[in-house]
């Protein structure tokens, strides 16, 4: 007896190993929840749901099956395999009347079938559930009447290349994605530097984003709302703050967000000296503002304004934190690749004037 139960333990323990892992990557808790506890400030631009259980996207939604799938074998497999265990510790426990050792079993064909045949066809079914799954999950080309974005990682931020309206050229934004309801979009992600990893829980799996190769995913939002996601694969000092953020709106707000965005750049005279402390402090080497200046490094700020944080989601956008961030980036987000220009009182309120105006 002593033989059998000494095997159960280690199918015991091996169920626990096997249910561990499947929960620990169906939560998926490594990076979301720091990142929802650490939102530096009082107000939680970050606060959402990071679950895959409340998938609003076809491709969520299969992992969401597939998630409950292991976890139903992987809890039927622990109450089977721990019942026997208890019921036989109870059913064959020391009695008084018991003289010497109990019989032993060796080689007992049925028990041995049992264990080789039926975690066999277990691993079977979770295969090729998963083989379905993936088939479903990774399209090989853009479902039909896609939107196609481009997506950019760069530590750590996200840049984002959405056709505009009619073919009327590309729209440049960072971090913050607009996309209507109801329409797949087929993401080409791309990396600028090292290995980063796209993953909004409620809209789709983990997709690596490796340089010099191109990678494709893809989600359909189901409901209007702002999606939060993660980078998901460690890409250095701030790989806890490149958010992702995904608002979900229908089709005329989607309309009129491309107009916004491809809207030339509003050129207020009362902020001409922000303009050109822009243009002859380093600025616009990094940063791109249609018409006025042409780096690509950092974000594009043509339409600043119109993005509810900052950051890739460190902070909420507002003249304070903007002031903060042009003053120091690396007070906000410490090992940020932006430099601090150590500007004089002066030409930060000129600056942050300025920025203050691309709506
Ligand atoms: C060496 C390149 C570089 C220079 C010079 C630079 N920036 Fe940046 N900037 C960046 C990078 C990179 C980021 C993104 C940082 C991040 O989120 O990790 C950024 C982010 C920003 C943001 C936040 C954008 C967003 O949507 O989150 C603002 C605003 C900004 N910079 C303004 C400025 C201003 C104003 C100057 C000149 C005083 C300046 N930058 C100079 C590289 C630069
Ligand atoms: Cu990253």
């Amino acid at each position: 007896m002593f033989f059998l139960i000494a095997k159960k333990r280690f199918a015991f323990i091996f169920v626990v190993l096997i249910a561990a892992s499947s929960l620990n990557s169906i939560a998926g808790s490594d990076v979301a929840s720091t990142a929802v506890v650490c939102a530096p400030t009082s107000e939680n631009i970050n606060a959402g749901d990071l679950s895959i259980f409340s998938s609003a996207s076809p491709p969520a939604h299969e992992i969401r099956e597939i998630a409950w799938l292991v976890l139903g074998i992987s809890a039927a497999i622990f109450v089977v395999v721990e019942g026997v265990l208890v019921w036989s510790i109870i059913r064959f426990r020391k009695r008084a009347r018991d003289a010497g050792e109990p019989v032993q079993v060796f080689g007992s064909n049925p028990v041995e079938l049992a264990w080789t045949v039926i975690p066999t066809i277990i691993v079977f079914v979770l295969a090729l559930a998963t083989l379905r799954t993936i088939r479903e999950v990774q399209l090989t080309e853009a479902p039909e009447g896609s939107l196609n974005v481009d997506v950019i990682a760069h530590q750590w931020w996200w840049e984002y290349r959405i056709p505009n309206l009619d073919g009327n050229g590309t729209i440049v934004t960072a971090n913050e994605l607009v996309v209507p309801v109801g329409r797949p979009i087929w993401l080409t992600l791309q990396s600028a530097d090292v290995i980063h990893s796209f993953w909004i829980p409620q809209l789709n799996g983990k997709t690596d984003i490796i340089p010099n190769h191109a990678n494709h995913t893809w989600f359909q939002a189901e409901r209007a709302g702002i999606f939060l996601g993660q980078c998901a694969e460690y890409c250095g000092k701030q790989h806890a703050n490149m958010l992702l953020r995904v608002t979900a709106v229908d089709d005329a707000a989607f309309k009129a967000w491309c107009v916004h965005q491809s809207s030339p750049v509003v050129s207020d005279p009362s902020v001409e000296q922000g303009r050109d402390m822009f243009l002859n402090l380093a600025c616009m080497n990094c940063h791109a503002i249609d018409g006025v200046s042409g780096g690509s490094f950092g974000p594009n700020l043509t339409h600043l304004m119109s993005r509810t944080t900052i950051g890739s989601g460190v902070a909420p956008l507002n003249p304070t934190t903007l002031r903060a961030w042009v003053d120091d980036p690396q007070n906000l987000k410490v090992g940020c690749n932006m430099p601090s220009l150590e500007l004089d009182p002066n030409q930060l309120d000129a600056i942050v004037a300025y920025l203050l105006t691309l709506k």
